[in-house]
């Protein structure tokens, strides 16, 4: 398998899965704004959305959409415990929290990414994301892990996108819970080992 990724990007999740679940694969480099690939060629010519995450298959089929590749990769060793069983209703929990965090907080982080945006305009979207943040806070004070005690892929998803924090130079201090899960999963050798092989490539 192939990992299109580019550094500090969503494309972090499924790389920190892949590791969790001690699975051979490539890491492709993507540049963003380019659009090349580190081996020189077109990205849009692998995924025609032309942002990353991609995982290549070894039969060539491309898959794109961070929580589908997440289940994706969770299902070829559900002995591992990433991701409940497909039938049953820890599965929908999980995917209730994968489409939360896709929709709400990585979606609802880009406005803060961009810069030509009016300041009135990126606060709502601030607030609004810290009003999401709240619920989080919540959510985490009597957990470890999203879906209770044991790590899935949903937070391998929520520290990704909580990683983008520093960019929009607000920390996490006022959420202590969120703050104490953040440096949770930090700690996992498995992100240790995705952090430093995005940073050294
Ligand atoms: N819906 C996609 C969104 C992926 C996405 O937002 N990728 C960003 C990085 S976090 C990207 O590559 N953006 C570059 C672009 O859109 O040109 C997913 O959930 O995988």
């Amino acid at each position: 398998m192939k990992l299109y990724y580019a550094p500090n990007t969503c494309s972090l999740s499924p790389h920190i899965v892949l590791r969790e679940l001690g699975l051979e694969f490539e890491l492709i480099k993507v540049d963003n704004r380019s659009k090349l690939t580190a081996d020189g060629r077109d990205f849009r010519t692998i995924n025609p959305k032309g942002y990353v995450a991609a995982l290549e298959l070894d039969n060539g089929q491309i898959l794109t959409e961070g929580p589908a590749i997440v289940q994706y990769l969770a299902d070829m060793k559900p002995e591992s415990g990433l991701a409940p069983r497909a039938d049953s209703w820890a599965r929908v929990r999980l995917q209730e929290w994968l489409n939360f965090i896709t929709s709400e907080i990585h979606a609802g982080s880009a406005p803060l990414f961009n810069a030509t945006l009016p300041e009135e305009v990126r606060a709502f979207f601030r607030e609004k994301l810290f009003r999401r943040f709240d619920f989080l806070e919540d959510a985490l004070n009597d957990k470890t892990y999203l879906t209770g005690s044991s790590f899935s892929v949903a937070d391998a998803y929520l520290f990704t996108v909580l990683g983008w924090c520093e960019f929009f130079s607000f920390e996490l201090n006022r959420w202590p819970a969120l703050l104490a899960y953040k440096r949770r999963i930090n700690a996992r050798p498995a992100v240790q080992a995705a952090l430093l092989a995005e940073a050294s490539q």
